[in-house]
């Protein structure tokens, strides 16, 4: 049971390590049963691009995080305002998830609307699996895990699981404008001109204004951003990255669902994909003689052949509505050839966008760090150009692959 907000009147105050720290000790889980949990402290975690999140320990040794929306885009500042609303979504996705994989999400304890901030469990035994990646670890249950999460809350969201009245009603509830936009724009439309938002060294330039230049590209990603717009198919997380993804060898928690909203099923597992490739690729041209490239290419394609069976048996099940075999075996083609081409965009996007990633930026050498950029461009145009006609999604892994000359 979530407890709600305990000074219903109070206005939003951003909060900070010690205001922070006062709040959560009165709300659970630090508070419980009444017990006093003693003096509590907060650190500020938070290195995403959008909240602040603490994690606060009570004298008494219990733990939490607390998530707070922040009124803007952080990683920009305040010039860029932004509903703190997408807390309380968030929340509610959750609530959403816990009712079909209680497993692979956080338990969340107490919300308070008005200040845009819930409490949640303590994952901090856990490892932000793009950190992981960096480190060259990998987790033996993120494929299967991963793909469970999204095959399931996808498709039991869906016209196939949900009485049509009963999925727009949910749908309704989980209109995200402004968030959606976000992602419309940086990775759907920015990275395919020369815009502002755009931070592209001059060494990658030529390979932007080729990308510019290619019809097929440009073709494949106006036709992805019309389905991401327009195709309210089931609640997608909406930001399913390798930052949005906690794990250790036991567990695997999906955090960070504040993008969340209706839209193509095929959007998430791309955005996760997408992000072992850009890893895959980071490794190999670093180290190409290290196998981990290698494993990291292998995951993913466990990952997409554990979601495409668990949607495939889900199809079948549906209770609502299901699709005869012709119908199948195409639903699943164009999923396939969806996830490869949004995985396209988002490979390009995490490269020279508004939003990289620490795969890599981190990478200290500069010519090094332009090739793996280089290499990663030319895997997500390859995934672009060629989506559109993959027969099967194996063809979307050899086409990255071949980029890092690691094809099988
Ligand atoms: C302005 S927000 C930039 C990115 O951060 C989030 O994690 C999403 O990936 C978004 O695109
Ligand atoms: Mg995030």
């Amino acid at each position: 049971m979530v407890s709600e907000n305990a000074v219903p009147d109070r206005q939003y105050a951003r909060l900070d390590e010690r205001s922070a720290a006062a709040y959560a000790a009165t709300c659970p889980p630090l508070a419980r049963d009444g017990d006093d949990p003693g003096e509590a402290r907060a650190r500020e975690v938070g290195d995403g691009n959008l909240n602040l999140v603490f994690i606060i320990t009570s004298q008494s040794g219990r733990s939490c995080v607390l998530k707070q929306a922040l009124p803007y885009v952080r990683l920009v500042g305040e010039s860029w305002p932004l509903t703190i609303q997408r807390n309380a979504l968030e929340r509610h996705a959750y609530e959403v998830y816990t009712s079909i994989t209680p497993d692979l999400v956080p338990r969340v304890y107490h919300a308070d609307v008005r200040q845009a901030l819930f409490i949640m469990e303590d994952l901090s035994h856990l490892r932000i699996v793009r950190g992981a990646l960096t480190e060259g670890l990998l987790f033996p249950r993120l494929a299967e895990d991963v793909a469970r999460f999204a095959a399931e809350t996808m498709l039991r969201t869906s016209d196939f699981y949900l009485d049509s009245g009963e999925k727009k009603r949910l749908a309704a509830r989980c209109v995200n404008p402004e968030l959606c936009k976000i992602t419309e724009d940086l990775v759907l439309t920015d990275p395919f001109f020369d815009a502002p938002s755009n931070q592209i060294e001059p060494e990658l330039r030529p390979a932007m204004e080729e990308l510019w230049q290619d019809m097929r590209a440009q073709d494949s990603v106006a036709r992805l951003r019309h389905a991401f717009v327009t195709r309210a198919e089931a609640l997608l997380h909406g930001d399913l990255h390798s930052g949005s993804v906690m794990a250790d060898r036991e567990e695997t928690k999906i955090v960070d669902a504040e993008f969340a909203f209706f839209g193509p099923i095929a959007f998430d597992i791309g955005m996760f994909l997408a992000n072992l490739w850009i890893s895959a690729i980071a490794h190999h041209t670093t180290r190409p003689e290290d196998p981990f490239a290698g494993v990291v290419l292998g995951q993913a394609d466990h990952t997409w052949r554990c979601f495409a069976a668990r949607v495939e048996t889900m199809l079948v099940e549906a209770p609502i509505w299901r699709l005869p075999a012709g119908a199948r075996r195409e639903y699943l083609l164009a999923l396939g050839r969806d996830a490869a081409g949004f995985a396209g965009a988002e490979i390009i996007r995490r490269t020279i966008g508004l939003a990289r990633v620490a795969d890599l930026e981190s990478i200290a050498d500069r010519p090094t760090r332009l090739r793996a950029k280089t290499a990663a461009l030319a895997a997500g145009r390859a995934l672009l150009r060629e989506s559109p006609a993959i027969d099967a999604f194996g063809e979307a892994h050899r086409l990255v692959g071949r980029g890092v000359d690691l094809a099988s």
